[in-house]
């Protein structure tokens, strides 16, 4: 709960409780383990993807299925991190909302695509334009935005080619890079590691995933983007409350000059009613005396 002056002070400033949001979860992130969200529409493969990362393969903390399952965020530390499953981003306005608050926390994206349904959708596209916006993500996400696409099983190789070429190209035309890509498959992923099968297991894609996470210089990058986000949302908030101040200033300067103004017509007033008094007494005066 916020103190009450802290929240009236929010109260006045446009988004002020967006930017206090955003750098409070800034903050409270800073010193913990780094966090790696799953994110994108609904059905791409995300907390299937988060059971492989976690080792839920048959317990599956994350819930998966065909229909619109994960309506908050999910939290599970494995690994030295906390993976964090999100809402899809196509559902609802309050699923959109959740998956935000989910997404400020992060470090790392793991930005979930089901190629089977062609290359990016206006939502995800969407989606891409507004992360590229968050406080201190433009100087490192080219790093920390993992693109995976899914079902590498079940899509021939050279569609899976095809659309991470088209996928690649629509993020290079909004943010200027280009993230790292990976194909995998849960399915086999699930049944090589259940049935022994190494080769099936390494085939599925999941373990190049996982090495490039535990990479020590993503962990670098990650550090590096903590202190920027916290620096970038800390001068956002300073920036919304000096244009409130100088819209209230701009706001007193009007009210004053409206003052004086009365003032003057006042005094005006006063002036010609005391000279039109004077002149009557003096007619008055002229004719009894
Ligand atoms: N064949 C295949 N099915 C998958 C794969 N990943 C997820 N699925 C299935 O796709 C459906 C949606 O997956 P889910 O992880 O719940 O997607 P989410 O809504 O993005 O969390 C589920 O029925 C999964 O079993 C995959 O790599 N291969
Ligand atoms: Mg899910």
């Amino acid at each position: 709960m916020l103190h009450s002056t802290l929240q009236t002070s929010l109260h006045h400033l446009p988004e002020g409780y967006a930017l206090w949001a955003t750098l409070n979860a800034a903050l409270q992130a800073h010193t913990n383990e780094l966090r790696i969200a799953a994110c994108g529409l609904l059905k791409a493969g995300k907390s299937s993807l988060l059971n492989a990362l976690t080792d839920q393969l048959e317990t599956e903390w994350f819930a998966t299925g065909a229909t619109r399952t994960t309506v908050q965020n999910q939290f599970l530390t494995r690994h030295n991190f906390t993976f964090i499953d999100t809402p899809g981003l196509d559902a609802t306005a309050q699923d959109d909302a959740e998956a935000w608050a989910g997404l400020h926390q992060a470090d790392i994206l793991l930005f979930v695509h089901h190629p089977g349904t062609g290359e990016l959708h206006r939502e995800e596209m969407e989606f891409l334009a507004r992360l590229i916006q968050q406080p201190g993500a433009r100087q490192t996400l080219a790093n920390r935005l993992l693109v995976v696409l899914s079902h590498l099983d079940s899509i021939s190789q050279d569609d899976m080619a095809r659309i991470e070429a088209r996928v690649q190209a629509q993020i290079h035309r909004l943010t200027g890079f280009q993230p790292r890509c990976f194909q995998v498959s849960f399915t086999a992923y699930k049944k090589g590691k259940l049935q022994a099968k190494t080769a099936l297991a390494n085939h599925s894609g999941i373990p190049a995933l996982q090495t490039c996470l535990g990479d020590p210089s993503l962990r670098a990058i990650c550090q590096s983007f903590r202190k920027d986000r916290i620096r970038e949302s800390r001068q956002r908030l300073l920036d919304a409350v000096d244009q409130a101040l100088a819209l209230r200033q701009g706001q007193i300067r009007q009210l004053q000059r409206n003052r004086e103004q009365l003032e003057r017509n006042f005094m005006d007033d006063a002036t010609r009613l005391l000279t039109h008094l004077h002149s009557k007494m003096a007619f008055y005066n002229q004719f009894y005396s």
